[in-house]
């Protein structure tokens, strides 16, 4: 794609609104595959339509006339692509050559079309048979131990494939079954439970209707969940508080014009009258979630104190505490001790922006707090999760009508994807249920996570790795070890949709295997197959794909899952591999019968409008706690002192911009930041520019500032002033993740601490980023 100039300037307009649908027109238009996406489009999240594949975002029992978002519709669009990365492609590029290009222009190859095989002789990937390469493979498995191989998954694939997925890997013997989740909200699934007993949120789509005060905590509506400024809009309508926690200023958070309400986008362009989301916007440090959540909670626990010596009603929900839940003294203690001035060291944020959120909390009688990667990607996050909840049951605000916490998953199925056993914890997944429904012995030892699966790899540990969608290599931290180690497996197979760098660092073995895609129709032997979805409220949804698919050669996720298991296992008569891929209602009538609490009925209500939600004890103040009770956390970490952060190190987050998702970049464009052209960028506070000497525009280095025995150091980054708080600084994920150590992750979660990296920046050239631009 030809690269616009790089231009930065500070950008005007709402979220939404004419922007957005400019940039969907060009997206559709530069694809060339316009006539699909206006065809598919209005099907998108629509009954017996399509889920779409970007984020995880609720879908309403009554959609608006476009279901969609701008970055859904990019989604759709980068799927529909009419390229093709056929055979022939891959006979003019060799691996190697391949290895240079940056993720966008491989993605932007196109849609794979063939199974492939690496030929290390020619250094190319060359057209094998299907039943070949999963001989292959199912020869390469026999040969290895399990415990030795990596059965990975993305997050997309539907709820059907990822049953079969875990299924084939347990009866293999391994239990080594990451998710991305590992990278993104397993800090929340490892932390609520321990709280309240449910590893998922408890809000539903209407509880945005009966809400009057919503918290925000490190998720970036606008870019991430777009579709969720619509419930947002509606409650800003209502005058309900929107209270925002964020180092930077996110525009998809301040200001949105509904970009389908045609009189708002007159008056936008006329008047600017679009509605402002924020009531208030706090810029707190990163990593200050957890002395600004003490903080909040002090302010409650103290109004509280303060109106009962008076005599006055009480501001903490004593009788709900005293009912449901357990260690509110030890952590009302732990509040009272903590310094307002360690709160406000911590958190960067004075006590009188403080109090006056907890006094908006405390007037509203329903909150609900979201949260995204902001809260997660920490070492503490866990902890701070915990928090949260703290706040929350403070005032009775779980499994009540417009309240409860909010987080807000990724990938569009990754949350269904743990609900159904893909999960490297054996505790997690119903194993006696799955060894009597199929009569074997499942492995019963804790898998690998995704930091665990790439140490395995640097260690030599992990003989092989297949991958059920993802870019496993480039989403990791580490990148550079990770990549240096990665050859030495024996056997690598990605099942995908995509090239993307992942795939161009063969195993000894190597297979790429494209699938159909969830808007393409699924056709088997007993006619065209609907898939389902799990969004970030726990609803259930049916998917229908409405397209050919991009190649006849293509199989199906569920095909391609089943041949795999067929080529590798020695038989297993209690699973009718070849009959749940002819019918995938019997996939579903295979999951209702492992897990018969949550998915009752499963085929009858599949396409139920707005999903049918799975019941979470939570949701109906049922603690599944060892207690019984919701489980008030004392916290360990926030409350202990500071250490120091020595002289010029800054906090460096990783961002997301306007134009990706993950590792699939579309474009070069942040709008809502200002940025085009470029990815190359490092948002800078002015007084830590000044203080270190840095001009606008400037190129500069970041070397990581933990010391173990690696030099982590990455150039080439153009020094842009923004509104973060001094210490942090911003650059945009994945070109950063060689400067992240495996090591720095989150304490019981394992989640990189990717909004946090402490780095120092200077002068000197080093190395750029790989696919920087
Ligand atoms: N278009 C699009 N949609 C997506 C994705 C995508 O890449 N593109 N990715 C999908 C996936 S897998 C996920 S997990 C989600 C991710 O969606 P989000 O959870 O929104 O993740 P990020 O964009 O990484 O960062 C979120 C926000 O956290 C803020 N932040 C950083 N550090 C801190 C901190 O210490 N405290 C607080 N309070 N805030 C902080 C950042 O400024 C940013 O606004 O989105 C999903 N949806
Ligand atoms: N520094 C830093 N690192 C991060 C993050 C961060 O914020 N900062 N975020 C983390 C998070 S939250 C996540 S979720 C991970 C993401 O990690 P992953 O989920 O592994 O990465 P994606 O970029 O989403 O994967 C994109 C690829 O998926 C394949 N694909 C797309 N659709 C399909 C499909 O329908 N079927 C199949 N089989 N394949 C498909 C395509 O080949 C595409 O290239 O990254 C993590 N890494
Ligand atoms: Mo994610």
């Amino acid at each position: 794609m030809p690269q616009k100039a790089v231009k930065i300037e500070p950008y005007k307009g709402p979220a939404g609104g004419w922007g957005s649908a400019q940039s969907l027109l060009s997206a559709v238009r530069r694809d060339g595959a316009a006539q699909d996406v206006m065809r598919l489009l209005p099907q998108q999240n629509k009954k017996d339509g399509f889920a779409c594949v970007s984020c995880a975002w609720a879908k309403p029992a009554s959609p608006h006339p476009f279901e969609f978002c701008e970055n859904g519709a990019k989604a759709t669009t980068w799927e529909l692509t009419s390229r093709r990365a056929t055979p022939e492609f891959f006979a003019r590029h060799t691996v190697s050559e391949l290895r240079l290009w940056n993720d966008h222009d491989l993605e932007y190859s196109g849609r794979l079309t063939q199974p492939l095989r690496y030929d290390r002789e020619t250094d190319r990937y060359v057209e094998v048979a299907w039943e070949e390469a999963f001989r292959a493979m199912g020869a390469e498995l026999r040969q290895l131990r399990p415990e030795t191989v990596i059965f990975y998954a993305s997050g997309r694939a539907s709820l059907e494939t990822s049953y079969m997925y875990q299924l084939f890997a347990r009866l293999y013997g391994s239990n080594h079954l990451p998710d991305s989740s590992n990278m993104c909200h397993e800090t929340t699934s490892v932390a609520l439970p321990q709280s309240i007993g449910v590893p998922v949120g408890t809000v539903l789509l209407e509880d945005f209707e009966h809400t009057d005060c919503i918290l925000s905590f490190g998720q970036n509506t606008g870019t991430n969940s777009p579709r969720m400024l619509h419930p947002l809009q509606k409650a800003a309508k209502r005058n309900v508080p929107i209270i925002v926690f964020n180092p930077l200023r996110e525009r998809g958070l301040e200001r949105f014009v509904n970009p389908q309400n045609p009189v708002e986008m007159a008056g936008n362009a006329i008047a600017g009258s679009d509605t402002r989301l924020d009531c208030q916007y706090h810029q707190l440090k990163a990593g200050g979630d957890g002395a600004a959540i003490m903080g909040l909670c002090k302010a409650v626990i103290s109004a509280d104190d303060k109106a009962r010596a008076a005599g006055r009603p009480p501001v903490v929900d004593h009788a709900f505490i005293a009912e449901h839940t357990q260690g509110f003294e030890s952590f009302a203690e732990s509040v009272r001790a903590m310094e307002w001035s360690l709160i406000e060291q911590r958190s960067g944020l004075s006590r009188t922006a403080l109090e006056g959120a907890a006094n908006v909390y405390c007037n509203a009688r329903a909150v609900i707090a979201k949260f995204g990667m902001g809260l997660t990607q920490h070492r503490d996050g866990v902890e701070t999760v915990r928090l949260l909840i703290n706040l929350l049951l403070l005032r009775g605000n779980i499994g009540k009508r417009g309240a409860g916490i909010l987080p807000v998953r990724g990938h569009s199925n990754v949350q269904g994807q743990r609900t159904v056993g893909i999960t490297e914890k054996p505790e997690l997944v119903p194993l006696d249920r799955l060894a009597e429904q199929y009569r074997f012995e499942p492995p019963r030892w804790e898998g690998w996570s995704t930091v665990d699966a790439c140490q395995a790899v640097i260690d030599g540990e992990a003989k092989a790795f297949i991958g059920l969608g993802g870019n496993f290599t480039r989403a990791v931290p580490d990148t550079e070890r990770v990549e240096r180690a990665w050859p030495e497996l024996r056997l690598t197979v990605h099942v995908a949709t995509k090239l993307n760098r992942s795939h161009l660092l063969p195993g000894e073995v190597c297979y790429l295997l494209p699938c159909i895609g969830r808007l393409e129709v699924d056709h088997q032997a007993s006619g065209p197959q609907a898939v389902s979805i799990e969004d970030s409220t726990a609803c259930i949804h049916g998917s229908r794909g409405k397209r050919e698919p991009a190649s006849p050669d293509l199989l199906s996720e569920p095909r391609i899952v089943a041949e795999m298991a067929k080529a590798t296992l020695p038989s297993t008569p209690h699973v009718d591999w070849d009959g749940w891929v002819g019918d995938y209602g019997r996939v579903r009538d295979a999951i209702e019968a492992t897990y018969p609490q949550h998915f009752e009925r499963f085929n009858e209500r599949l396409f139920q409008p707005g999903g049918f939600p799975r019941p979470l004890g939570a949701r109906e103040r049922k603690w599944a706690t060892p207690s019984g009770k919701a489980e008030f956390l004392t916290p360990k970490t926030v409350s202990k002192a500071q250490v120091a952060v020595p002289e010029g190190v800054l906090q460096l987050i990783t961002l997301r911009s306007n134009d990706q998702f993950n590792t699939t970049i579309y474009g070069y464009h942040d709008r809502f930041r200002g940025v085009q052209g470029t990815r190359m960028i490092l948002f800078m506070n002015r007084a830590d520019m000044r203080r270190q000497g840095f001009q606008e525009g400037e190129l500069v280095s970041l070397q990581c500032a933990i010391e173990d025995g690696v030099k982590r150091r990455l150039g080439g980054f153009r020094v842009t002033p923004y509104a973060v708080p001094e210490g942090c600084c911003a650059a945009y994920y994945p070109e950063c993740n060689p400067l992240i150590p495996l090591s720095h992750h989150a304490e019981g979660s394992k989640v990189p601490a990717a909004k946090s990296v402490p780095v120092f920046i200077d002068r000197q050239a080093a190395p750029r980023p790989f696919g920087a631009i």
